[in-house]
Protein backbone atom coordinates (compact mmCIF):
# COMPACT_ATOMS: atom_id res chain seq x y z
CA UNK A 1 0.00 0.00 0.00
CA UNK A 2 2.86 2.30 0.92
CA UNK A 3 4.22 2.40 -3.00
CA UNK A 4 0.58 4.49 -3.62
CA UNK A 5 2.32 7.63 -1.82
CA UNK A 6 6.15 7.14 -2.66
CA UNK A 7 5.79 7.97 -6.44
CA UNK A 8 3.22 10.85 -5.57
CA UNK A 9 2.43 14.41 -4.68
CA UNK A 10 -0.16 15.98 -2.19
CA UNK A 11 -1.66 19.25 -2.95
CA UNK A 12 -2.88 21.09 0.01
CA UNK A 13 -6.08 23.60 -0.17
CA UNK A 14 -6.50 26.65 2.39
CA UNK A 15 -10.68 26.21 1.50
CA UNK A 16 -11.53 29.62 2.53
CA UNK A 17 -8.74 31.29 -0.26
CA UNK A 18 -9.11 28.39 -3.20
CA UNK A 19 -11.87 29.32 -5.19
CA UNK A 20 -15.56 30.89 -4.47
CA UNK A 21 -17.81 29.55 -6.26
CA UNK A 22 -20.85 31.54 -5.25
CA UNK A 23 -19.88 34.95 -5.03
CA UNK A 24 -19.84 35.52 -0.94
CA UNK A 25 -15.73 35.97 -1.12
CA UNK A 26 -15.34 32.79 0.32
CA UNK A 27 -13.79 29.55 -0.69
CA UNK A 28 -15.94 26.79 -0.76
CA UNK A 29 -16.41 23.20 -1.86
CA UNK A 30 -18.21 23.72 -5.05
CA UNK A 31 -14.87 26.02 -5.59
CA UNK A 32 -12.35 22.93 -5.49
CA UNK A 33 -15.02 20.72 -7.65
CA UNK A 34 -14.50 23.71 -10.49
CA UNK A 35 -10.46 23.08 -10.10
CA UNK A 36 -10.04 19.33 -10.03
CA UNK A 37 -9.16 19.71 -13.41
CA UNK A 38 -6.51 22.23 -12.72
CA UNK A 39 -5.15 19.43 -9.79
CA UNK A 40 -5.41 17.01 -12.03
CA UNK A 41 -3.37 18.70 -15.05
CA UNK A 42 -0.64 18.92 -11.88
CA UNK A 43 -0.49 15.48 -11.53
CA UNK A 44 -1.08 15.47 -7.69
CA UNK A 45 -2.89 12.14 -6.36
CA UNK A 46 -4.07 13.14 -2.92
CA UNK A 47 -5.83 17.17 -2.07
CA UNK A 48 -5.97 17.46 1.81
CA UNK A 49 -8.79 20.12 2.39
CA UNK A 50 -8.40 22.30 5.90
CA UNK A 51 -11.18 21.80 8.07
CA UNK A 52 -14.34 22.94 6.32
CA UNK A 53 -16.84 21.40 8.95
CA UNK A 54 -18.94 23.62 11.36
CA UNK A 55 -17.36 25.80 13.35
CA UNK A 56 -17.69 29.60 15.24
CA UNK A 57 -14.27 30.02 12.81
CA UNK A 58 -12.58 31.79 15.80
CA UNK A 59 -9.37 29.81 13.95
CA UNK A 60 -10.34 29.44 10.65
CA UNK A 61 -12.02 26.19 11.11
CA UNK A 62 -9.28 24.34 13.38
CA UNK A 63 -12.43 25.10 16.22
CA UNK A 64 -14.88 22.06 15.35
CA UNK A 65 -18.18 22.40 16.96
CA UNK A 66 -19.92 19.67 14.88
CA UNK A 67 -16.98 17.00 12.94
CA UNK A 68 -19.91 15.39 11.14
CA UNK A 69 -21.36 18.38 9.33
CA UNK A 70 -20.39 20.93 6.67
CA UNK A 71 -20.07 24.52 7.59
CA UNK A 72 -22.86 26.20 5.64
CA UNK A 73 -20.49 28.97 4.48
CA UNK A 74 -18.51 26.32 2.63
CA UNK A 75 -21.22 24.84 1.15
CA UNK A 76 -23.51 21.42 1.42
CA UNK A 77 -22.72 17.73 2.24
CA UNK A 78 -24.16 16.74 -0.83
CA UNK A 79 -21.41 19.51 -2.50
CA UNK A 80 -18.98 17.24 -0.14
CA UNK A 81 -20.42 13.83 -1.45
CA UNK A 82 -19.96 15.36 -5.25
CA UNK A 83 -16.36 16.43 -4.69
CA UNK A 84 -15.07 13.14 -3.44
CA UNK A 85 -16.67 11.47 -6.38
CA UNK A 86 -15.15 13.82 -9.19
CA UNK A 87 -11.69 13.91 -7.80
CA UNK A 88 -12.04 9.93 -7.64
CA UNK A 89 -13.28 9.77 -11.10
CA UNK A 90 -10.08 12.00 -11.88
CA UNK A 91 -7.69 9.38 -10.06
CA UNK A 92 -7.19 11.66 -7.14
CA UNK A 93 -8.41 11.45 -3.35
CA UNK A 94 -9.09 13.37 -0.65
CA UNK A 95 -7.47 13.80 2.52
CA UNK A 96 -9.69 14.95 5.20
CA UNK A 97 -8.17 17.31 8.10
CA UNK A 98 -9.20 15.82 11.62
CA UNK A 99 -8.94 18.39 14.57
CA UNK A 100 -8.56 16.07 17.29
CA UNK A 101 -6.14 17.95 19.97
CA UNK A 102 -9.57 20.37 20.53
CA UNK A 103 -12.63 21.55 19.97
CA UNK A 104 -14.33 24.63 19.71
CA UNK A 105 -16.21 25.91 22.50
CA UNK A 106 -19.29 25.57 20.96
CA UNK A 107 -19.31 21.69 20.31
CA UNK A 108 -21.92 20.49 22.18
CA UNK A 109 -19.51 18.38 24.62
CA UNK A 110 -17.68 21.35 26.18
CA UNK A 111 -21.71 23.22 26.31
CA UNK A 112 -22.52 20.11 28.55
CA UNK A 113 -19.00 20.46 30.16
CA UNK A 114 -19.66 24.58 31.03
CA UNK A 115 -23.48 23.06 32.18
CA UNK A 116 -21.21 21.00 34.86
CA UNK A 117 -22.39 17.56 33.99
CA UNK A 118 -19.59 15.37 34.54
CA UNK A 119 -19.52 12.69 32.17
CA UNK A 120 -18.20 15.52 29.40
CA UNK A 121 -16.12 17.83 32.30
CA UNK A 122 -13.92 14.81 31.80
CA UNK A 123 -13.92 15.25 28.15
CA UNK A 124 -11.97 18.15 28.94
CA UNK A 125 -8.71 18.77 30.83
CA UNK A 126 -9.97 21.03 34.04
CA UNK A 127 -8.03 22.05 37.00
CA UNK A 128 -8.35 23.89 40.71
CA UNK A 129 -4.64 24.66 39.92
CA UNK A 130 -3.20 24.77 36.86
CA UNK A 131 0.84 25.28 35.86
CA UNK A 132 1.56 28.35 34.25
CA UNK A 133 1.63 27.98 30.91
CA UNK A 134 1.66 29.56 27.80
CA UNK A 135 -0.84 29.16 24.53
CA UNK A 136 0.22 29.12 21.38
CA UNK A 137 -1.50 32.35 20.35
CA UNK A 138 0.01 34.33 23.02
CA UNK A 139 -1.37 34.82 26.48
CA UNK A 140 -1.91 31.84 29.82
CA UNK A 141 -2.88 28.35 28.41
CA UNK A 142 -5.76 27.76 30.94
CA UNK A 143 -9.21 29.79 31.15
CA UNK A 144 -10.85 30.68 34.02
CA UNK A 145 -15.00 29.49 34.18
CA UNK A 146 -16.57 31.11 37.40
CA UNK A 147 -19.43 28.93 37.33
CA UNK A 148 -17.32 25.69 37.92
CA UNK A 149 -14.43 27.59 39.97
CA UNK A 150 -11.99 25.85 37.72
CA UNK A 151 -9.35 26.62 34.79
CA UNK A 152 -9.44 24.69 31.68
CA UNK A 153 -6.70 23.57 29.33
CA UNK A 154 -6.65 25.43 26.03
CA UNK A 155 -3.15 24.87 24.16
CA UNK A 156 -4.34 27.08 21.29
CA UNK A 157 -7.27 29.77 21.52
CA UNK A 158 -9.51 30.01 24.44
CA UNK A 159 -12.11 29.30 22.15
CA UNK A 160 -10.07 25.81 21.73
CA UNK A 161 -10.50 23.70 24.75
CA UNK A 162 -8.10 19.93 24.47
CA UNK A 163 -9.73 16.66 24.70
CA UNK A 164 -9.14 14.35 26.98
CA UNK A 165 -7.45 11.59 25.33
CA UNK A 166 -7.06 9.49 28.60
CA UNK A 167 -10.65 8.93 28.84
CA UNK A 168 -11.55 6.43 26.33
CA UNK A 169 -14.84 7.56 25.61
CA UNK A 170 -13.18 10.34 23.77
CA UNK A 171 -10.81 8.12 22.08
CA UNK A 172 -14.29 6.31 21.08
CA UNK A 173 -16.26 9.63 20.17
CA UNK A 174 -12.56 10.12 17.55
CA UNK A 175 -13.10 7.05 15.65
CA UNK A 176 -16.33 7.01 15.28
CA UNK A 177 -15.47 10.48 13.08
CA UNK A 178 -13.18 8.99 11.27
CA UNK A 179 -14.97 5.97 10.18
CA UNK A 180 -17.73 8.42 8.92
CA UNK A 181 -15.56 10.23 6.87
CA UNK A 182 -13.87 6.84 5.82
CA UNK A 183 -17.36 5.58 4.69
CA UNK A 184 -17.56 9.06 2.47
CA UNK A 185 -14.74 7.62 0.50
CA UNK A 186 -11.76 9.98 1.52
CA UNK A 187 -8.87 8.02 0.74
CA UNK A 188 -6.57 9.26 3.56
CA UNK A 189 -6.59 11.99 6.64
CA UNK A 190 -4.27 14.42 8.30
CA UNK A 191 -4.51 14.71 11.92
CA UNK A 192 -3.66 18.28 13.23
CA UNK A 193 -1.21 19.00 16.27
CA UNK A 194 -1.27 15.02 16.66
CA UNK A 195 1.58 14.30 19.60
CA UNK A 196 0.10 17.11 22.01
CA UNK A 197 -3.32 14.83 22.60
CA UNK A 198 -1.22 12.22 25.57
CA UNK A 199 -0.97 15.40 28.52
CA UNK A 200 1.13 14.54 30.76
CA UNK A 201 0.44 12.42 34.17
CA UNK A 202 1.63 14.63 37.01
CA UNK A 203 0.21 17.56 35.36
CA UNK A 204 -0.33 19.89 38.34
CA UNK A 205 2.69 19.20 39.54
CA UNK A 206 4.61 20.63 36.39
CA UNK A 207 6.65 23.69 36.19
CA UNK A 208 5.73 26.94 34.00
CA UNK A 209 6.44 26.73 30.63
CA UNK A 210 5.31 26.29 27.17
CA UNK A 211 2.32 24.59 27.26
CA UNK A 212 2.96 22.77 23.64
CA UNK A 213 6.22 22.01 24.99
CA UNK A 214 4.94 20.66 28.35
CA UNK A 215 2.60 18.36 26.44
CA UNK A 216 4.34 17.25 23.09
CA UNK A 217 5.21 13.37 22.62
CA UNK A 218 2.93 12.45 25.86
CA UNK A 219 3.12 9.37 27.95
CA UNK A 220 0.66 7.24 25.99
CA UNK A 221 0.92 8.93 22.77
CA UNK A 222 1.98 6.18 20.28
CA UNK A 223 -0.51 3.76 22.06
CA UNK A 224 -3.50 6.28 21.67
CA UNK A 225 -2.27 6.56 17.55
CA UNK A 226 -2.22 2.90 17.37
CA UNK A 227 -5.16 2.64 18.74
CA UNK A 228 -7.02 4.82 16.31
CA UNK A 229 -5.64 3.73 13.31
CA UNK A 230 -6.15 -0.02 14.16
CA UNK A 231 -9.79 0.70 15.23
CA UNK A 232 -10.72 3.12 12.88
CA UNK A 233 -9.14 0.85 10.44
CA UNK A 234 -7.16 3.65 8.35
CA UNK A 235 -3.44 1.42 8.25
CA UNK A 236 -3.68 0.76 4.57
CA UNK A 237 -4.66 4.55 4.10
CA UNK A 238 -2.36 7.53 3.39
CA UNK A 239 -2.36 9.37 7.10
CA UNK A 240 -0.31 12.54 8.08
CA UNK A 241 0.30 13.86 11.18
CA UNK A 242 1.26 17.42 12.33
CA UNK A 243 4.05 16.82 14.78
CA UNK A 244 4.88 19.88 17.00
CA UNK A 245 8.45 20.39 18.20
CA UNK A 246 8.99 16.77 18.54
CA UNK A 247 11.87 14.52 17.78
CA UNK A 248 13.90 12.52 15.73
CA UNK A 249 13.02 9.47 17.16
CA UNK A 250 9.79 10.13 17.87
CA UNK A 251 9.29 10.30 14.25
CA UNK A 252 10.89 7.14 13.20
CA UNK A 253 7.79 5.47 15.69
CA UNK A 254 5.34 7.65 14.24
CA UNK A 255 5.60 6.71 10.87
CA UNK A 256 7.36 3.04 11.20
CA UNK A 257 7.14 0.77 8.41
CA UNK A 258 4.99 -1.37 9.89
CA UNK A 259 2.16 0.46 9.20
CA UNK A 260 0.62 0.31 12.70
CA UNK A 261 0.84 4.33 13.57
CA UNK A 262 1.00 7.14 10.20
CA UNK A 263 2.09 7.09 7.04
CA UNK A 264 4.15 10.09 7.90
CA UNK A 265 4.61 13.18 9.53
CA UNK A 266 5.06 16.78 9.71
CA UNK A 267 7.79 18.40 11.67
CA UNK A 268 8.93 21.97 11.50
CA UNK A 269 12.35 22.09 12.45
CA UNK A 270 13.84 23.25 9.02
CA UNK A 271 11.01 25.69 9.29
CA UNK A 272 12.67 27.99 12.41
CA UNK A 273 16.38 28.22 10.64
CA UNK A 274 14.78 31.80 10.67
CA UNK A 275 13.90 32.34 14.35
CA UNK A 276 16.36 34.23 15.91
CA UNK A 277 16.91 32.53 19.32
CA UNK A 278 14.58 30.37 18.55
CA UNK A 279 11.85 33.07 18.74
CA UNK A 280 8.88 33.09 16.17
CA UNK A 281 8.52 37.17 16.05
CA UNK A 282 11.89 37.92 15.11
CA UNK A 283 13.38 38.98 12.13
CA UNK A 284 16.34 37.23 10.93
CA UNK A 285 18.48 35.43 7.03
CA UNK A 286 18.22 31.86 7.10
CA UNK A 287 20.96 30.03 8.95
CA UNK A 288 21.84 27.47 5.77
CA UNK A 289 24.43 25.63 7.82
CA UNK A 290 21.24 24.58 10.08
CA UNK A 291 19.19 24.05 7.49
CA UNK A 292 21.81 21.53 5.27
CA UNK A 293 22.34 20.26 9.15
CA UNK A 294 18.28 19.47 9.90
CA UNK A 295 17.25 18.29 6.37
CA UNK A 296 20.71 15.82 6.32
CA UNK A 297 19.94 14.62 9.85
CA UNK A 298 16.21 14.01 9.08
CA UNK A 299 16.44 12.36 5.75
CA UNK A 300 19.53 10.01 6.63
CA UNK A 301 17.54 9.07 9.85
CA UNK A 302 14.15 8.23 8.52
CA UNK A 303 16.03 6.60 5.38
CA UNK A 304 17.77 4.14 7.58
CA UNK A 305 14.59 3.61 10.21
CA UNK A 306 12.72 3.17 6.95
CA UNK A 307 10.55 5.28 8.35
CA UNK A 308 8.88 7.64 5.50
CA UNK A 309 8.49 11.73 5.45
CA UNK A 310 6.30 14.51 4.56
CA UNK A 311 8.03 16.84 2.45
CA UNK A 312 7.25 20.70 2.65
CA UNK A 313 8.09 24.42 2.68
CA UNK A 314 4.98 25.59 2.79
CA UNK A 315 1.16 25.70 4.42
CA UNK A 316 -1.52 27.54 5.59
CA UNK A 317 0.90 28.36 8.77
CA UNK A 318 3.95 29.88 7.16
CA UNK A 319 5.26 33.04 5.25
CA UNK A 320 5.80 31.87 1.18
CA UNK A 321 8.84 30.38 0.93
CA UNK A 322 9.71 32.46 -2.11
CA UNK A 323 9.77 35.12 -0.02
CA UNK A 324 11.40 33.73 3.00
CA UNK A 325 14.06 31.43 1.58
CA UNK A 326 14.22 32.85 -1.95
CA UNK A 327 13.99 35.83 -3.82
CA UNK A 328 10.94 37.85 -4.98
CA UNK A 329 12.80 40.23 -7.10
CA UNK A 330 15.30 39.45 -9.97
CA UNK A 331 15.07 35.88 -9.55
CA UNK A 332 11.84 35.02 -8.37
CA UNK A 333 11.32 32.48 -10.97
CA UNK A 334 15.11 30.33 -10.31
CA UNK A 335 14.46 30.80 -6.55
CA UNK A 336 10.93 29.35 -6.53
CA UNK A 337 12.36 26.54 -8.90
CA UNK A 338 15.19 25.64 -6.68
CA UNK A 339 13.24 25.90 -3.84
CA UNK A 340 11.02 22.96 -5.18
CA UNK A 341 13.42 20.95 -6.74
CA UNK A 342 15.33 20.73 -2.99
CA UNK A 343 12.07 19.16 -1.40
CA UNK A 344 10.71 17.46 -4.17
CA UNK A 345 13.54 15.47 -5.21
CA UNK A 346 14.35 14.12 -1.69
CA UNK A 347 13.06 10.53 0.12
CA UNK A 348 9.54 11.23 1.31
CA UNK A 349 6.02 12.56 0.09
CA UNK A 350 5.99 15.96 -1.27
CA UNK A 351 3.18 18.19 -0.40
CA UNK A 352 2.48 21.61 -2.58
CA UNK A 353 0.66 23.91 -0.68
CA UNK A 354 -1.81 25.96 -3.09
CA UNK A 355 -0.21 29.02 -4.75
CA UNK A 356 3.25 27.85 -3.94
CA UNK A 357 3.18 25.91 -7.53
CA UNK A 358 2.78 29.61 -9.28
CA UNK A 359 5.29 31.14 -7.20
CA UNK A 360 2.71 33.19 -4.67
CA UNK A 361 4.47 35.90 -2.58
CA UNK A 362 4.34 37.06 1.12
CA UNK A 363 0.90 39.05 1.06
CA UNK A 364 2.97 42.79 1.39
CA UNK A 365 -0.05 44.14 3.79
CA UNK A 366 0.92 47.34 5.26
CA UNK A 367 -1.80 48.43 7.63
CA UNK A 368 -2.97 45.71 10.27
CA UNK A 369 -6.39 46.08 9.68
CA UNK A 370 -5.88 43.82 6.64
CA UNK A 371 -5.00 40.78 9.25
CA UNK A 372 -7.82 38.82 10.43
CA UNK A 373 -5.98 35.75 11.46
CA UNK A 374 -6.29 35.38 15.38
CA UNK A 375 -2.31 35.02 16.35
CA UNK A 376 -1.04 37.39 13.78
CA UNK A 377 -3.61 40.19 15.42
CA UNK A 378 -2.61 38.66 19.39
CA UNK A 379 1.00 38.95 18.42
CA UNK A 380 0.94 42.25 17.17
CA UNK A 381 -0.90 43.75 20.14
CA UNK A 382 1.61 41.84 22.70
CA UNK A 383 4.79 43.12 20.16
CA UNK A 384 2.98 47.05 20.89
CA UNK A 385 2.28 46.45 24.34
CA UNK A 386 5.98 45.42 25.17
CA UNK A 387 7.12 48.70 22.98
CA UNK A 388 8.06 47.49 19.55
CA UNK A 389 7.22 50.34 16.93
CA UNK A 390 4.19 50.53 14.57
CA UNK A 391 6.69 50.12 11.62
CA UNK A 392 9.04 46.93 13.26
CA UNK A 393 5.86 45.01 14.21
CA UNK A 394 4.28 45.11 10.88
CA UNK A 395 7.80 44.27 9.72
CA UNK A 396 7.22 41.15 11.52
CA UNK A 397 4.03 40.40 10.50
CA UNK A 398 4.80 41.20 6.99
CA UNK A 399 7.48 38.39 7.26
CA UNK A 400 5.91 35.92 9.72
CA UNK A 401 2.30 36.24 9.73
CA UNK A 402 0.18 33.34 8.78
CA UNK A 403 -2.10 35.52 6.92
CA UNK A 404 0.68 35.65 4.27
CA UNK A 405 -0.39 32.03 3.16
CA UNK A 406 -3.72 33.05 3.29
CA UNK A 407 -3.73 35.46 0.67
CA UNK A 408 -6.39 33.89 -2.04
CA UNK A 409 -4.94 32.02 -4.95
CA UNK A 410 -4.22 33.85 -8.11
CA UNK A 411 -5.66 32.17 -10.83
CA UNK A 412 -6.19 35.15 -13.31
CA UNK A 413 -4.80 38.73 -13.80
CA UNK A 414 -8.35 40.08 -13.60
CA UNK A 415 -11.13 41.01 -10.49
CA UNK A 416 -9.69 39.64 -7.47
CA UNK A 417 -7.27 37.58 -9.28
CA UNK A 418 -10.41 35.30 -10.18
CA UNK A 419 -10.74 34.19 -6.69
CA UNK A 420 -14.17 35.72 -6.47
CA UNK A 421 -16.84 37.65 -8.54
CA UNK A 422 -17.70 39.53 -5.36
CA UNK A 423 -15.20 40.79 -2.85
CA UNK A 424 -12.55 38.53 -1.16
CA UNK A 425 -12.21 38.26 2.82
CA UNK A 426 -8.52 38.87 2.37
CA UNK A 427 -6.86 41.23 0.74
CA UNK A 428 -5.81 39.80 -2.57
CA UNK A 429 -2.27 40.49 -3.27
CA UNK A 430 -1.59 42.94 -6.06
CA UNK A 431 1.17 41.26 -7.81
CA UNK A 432 -1.79 38.54 -9.26
CA UNK A 433 -1.39 41.17 -12.24
CA UNK A 434 1.94 39.40 -12.72
CA UNK A 435 2.08 35.98 -10.79
CA UNK A 436 -1.46 34.06 -11.51
CA UNK A 437 -2.43 30.47 -13.01
CA UNK A 438 -3.58 31.48 -16.36
CA UNK A 439 -0.37 33.67 -17.56
CA UNK A 440 1.73 30.30 -16.18
CA UNK A 441 -0.45 27.59 -17.89
CA UNK A 442 0.59 27.96 -21.45
CA UNK A 443 4.37 29.14 -20.92
CA UNK A 444 6.50 26.37 -20.87
CA UNK A 445 8.93 27.90 -18.82
CA UNK A 446 7.04 28.55 -15.63
CA UNK A 447 6.99 27.74 -12.44
CA UNK A 448 3.86 25.97 -13.01
CA UNK A 449 5.16 23.54 -15.68
CA UNK A 450 8.23 22.99 -13.90
CA UNK A 451 6.28 21.74 -11.00
CA UNK A 452 4.49 19.36 -13.19
CA UNK A 453 7.61 18.08 -14.54
CA UNK A 454 9.22 17.24 -10.40
CA UNK A 455 5.56 15.59 -9.95
CA UNK A 456 5.95 13.42 -13.43
CA UNK A 457 9.82 12.51 -12.47
CA UNK A 458 8.46 10.86 -9.07
CA UNK A 459 6.35 9.12 -10.76
CA UNK A 460 8.93 8.03 -13.67
CA UNK A 461 12.11 7.39 -11.80
CA UNK A 462 11.85 4.83 -9.10
CA UNK A 463 15.52 6.47 -7.82
CA UNK A 464 13.32 9.03 -7.05
CA UNK A 465 10.48 7.49 -5.13
CA UNK A 466 12.59 4.40 -3.52
CA UNK A 467 15.71 5.46 -3.54
CA UNK A 468 18.03 5.95 -0.66
CA UNK A 469 19.44 9.11 0.60
CA UNK A 470 22.84 10.92 1.54
CA UNK A 471 23.71 14.36 1.61
CA UNK A 472 27.07 15.55 -0.30
CA UNK A 473 30.07 17.80 1.00
CA UNK A 474 29.70 20.67 -2.48
CA UNK A 475 32.32 22.68 -0.71
CA UNK A 476 30.54 25.76 -0.53
CA UNK A 477 27.70 26.36 2.18
CA UNK A 478 25.53 28.31 0.18
CA UNK A 479 25.26 24.94 -2.00
CA UNK A 480 23.09 22.21 -0.15
CA UNK A 481 23.97 19.08 -2.37
CA UNK A 482 22.81 15.35 -1.72
CA UNK A 483 22.31 12.09 -3.43
CA UNK A 484 19.63 9.62 -4.38
CA UNK A 485 20.76 5.97 -5.26
CA UNK A 486 18.68 3.16 -6.31
CA UNK A 487 21.06 0.32 -7.77
CA UNK A 488 23.40 1.26 -10.27
CA UNK A 489 21.33 4.42 -10.54
CA UNK A 490 22.75 7.57 -9.15
CA UNK A 491 20.20 10.99 -9.02
CA UNK A 492 22.88 13.85 -7.75
CA UNK A 493 20.37 17.11 -6.75
CA UNK A 494 22.55 20.65 -6.25
CA UNK A 495 20.86 23.61 -5.16
CA UNK A 496 22.39 27.03 -4.47
CA UNK A 497 20.52 29.02 -1.88
CA UNK A 498 22.76 32.17 -2.25
CA UNK A 499 21.44 35.19 -5.13
CA UNK A 500 25.49 34.83 -6.69
CA UNK A 501 27.56 32.52 -8.49
CA UNK A 502 28.81 29.57 -6.15
CA UNK A 503 31.49 27.36 -6.80
CA UNK A 504 31.35 23.97 -6.60
CA UNK A 505 34.23 21.63 -5.03
CA UNK A 506 34.82 18.02 -4.86
CA UNK A 507 31.52 16.87 -6.28
CA UNK A 508 31.99 14.19 -9.45
CA UNK A 509 29.17 13.78 -11.42
CA UNK A 510 28.59 12.57 -15.13
CA UNK A 511 25.15 11.87 -16.13
CA UNK A 512 21.90 13.72 -18.14
CA UNK A 513 20.34 16.21 -16.36
CA UNK A 514 17.42 15.43 -15.25
CA UNK A 515 15.86 18.73 -14.45
CA UNK A 516 17.39 22.61 -13.94
CA UNK A 517 16.54 25.78 -13.87
CA UNK A 518 19.46 27.24 -16.17
CA UNK A 519 21.67 25.46 -18.80
CA UNK A 520 24.41 25.66 -16.21
CA UNK A 521 27.21 23.38 -15.38
CA UNK A 522 27.33 21.74 -12.26
CA UNK A 523 31.23 23.27 -10.87
CA UNK A 524 29.84 27.07 -10.88
CA UNK A 525 26.48 27.50 -10.21
CA UNK A 526 24.20 30.90 -11.13
CA UNK A 527 22.28 32.54 -8.58
CA UNK A 528 19.27 29.97 -7.12
CA UNK A 529 20.64 27.50 -9.50
CA UNK A 530 19.48 23.84 -9.34
CA UNK A 531 20.23 21.04 -11.23
CA UNK A 532 19.80 17.37 -10.85
CA UNK A 533 21.81 15.00 -12.94
CA UNK A 534 21.51 11.60 -13.27
CA UNK A 535 24.02 8.32 -13.58
CA UNK A 536 23.62 5.00 -14.73
O1 LIG B 1 -1.04 24.19 13.73
C1 LIG B 1 -0.34 23.82 14.87
C2 LIG B 1 0.96 24.45 15.19
O2 LIG B 1 1.54 24.11 16.21
C3 LIG B 1 1.56 25.47 14.40
O3 LIG B 1 1.66 25.22 13.07
C4 LIG B 1 1.01 26.79 14.76
O4 LIG B 1 -0.25 27.03 14.26
C5 LIG B 1 1.91 27.85 14.24
O5 LIG B 1 3.18 27.62 14.66
C6 LIG B 1 1.49 29.18 14.74
O6 LIG B 1 2.31 30.07 14.08
C7 LIG B 1 -2.27 23.58 13.54
C8 LIG B 1 -2.97 24.17 12.35
O7 LIG B 1 -2.22 23.93 11.19
C9 LIG B 1 -3.18 25.63 12.59
O8 LIG B 1 -3.72 26.30 11.49
C10 LIG B 1 -4.08 25.75 13.80
O9 LIG B 1 -4.19 27.10 14.17
C11 LIG B 1 -3.54 24.97 14.99
O10 LIG B 1 -3.11 23.67 14.66
C12 LIG B 1 -4.60 24.78 16.02
O11 LIG B 1 -5.56 23.87 15.57
CA1 LIG C 1 -18.35 31.01 -1.37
Amino acid sequence: MQDKYKSSAVYQIYIKSFCDSNGDGIGDLNGIRSKLPYLHSLGVKYIWVTPFFCSPMADNGYDVSDYRNVNPMFGTMSDCEAMIREADALGMGFMFDMVFNHTSDEHEWFRKALAGDPKYMDYYIFRDNPPEWSSVFGGPAWKFVPSLGKYYLHLFDPKQPDLNWDNPQVREELKDVVRFWKAKGVKGFRFDVLNLISKPANLDSLPAGSGVASCKDGPHIHEYIQELVRDAGIGDMITVGEMSSTTLEQCKQYANPSGSELSMCFNFHHLKVDYKDGGKWTLMPPDLHELRRIFSTWQEGMSQAGSWQALFWCNHDQPRIVSRFGDEGEYWKQSAKMLATFVHLMRGTPYIYQGEELGMTNAHFTDISQYQDVESTNYYRIMRDNGVSEADALAILGAKSRDNARTPMQWTAGHEAGFTSGESWLTVNPNHTEINAESEESDPDSILSYYRQLVQLRKDYPVISEGDVRFIDTGNDKVIGYERRLGEVRLVVLCNFSGNDEAVAGVDVKGKVLIGNYSGSHKMMKPYETLAILEG
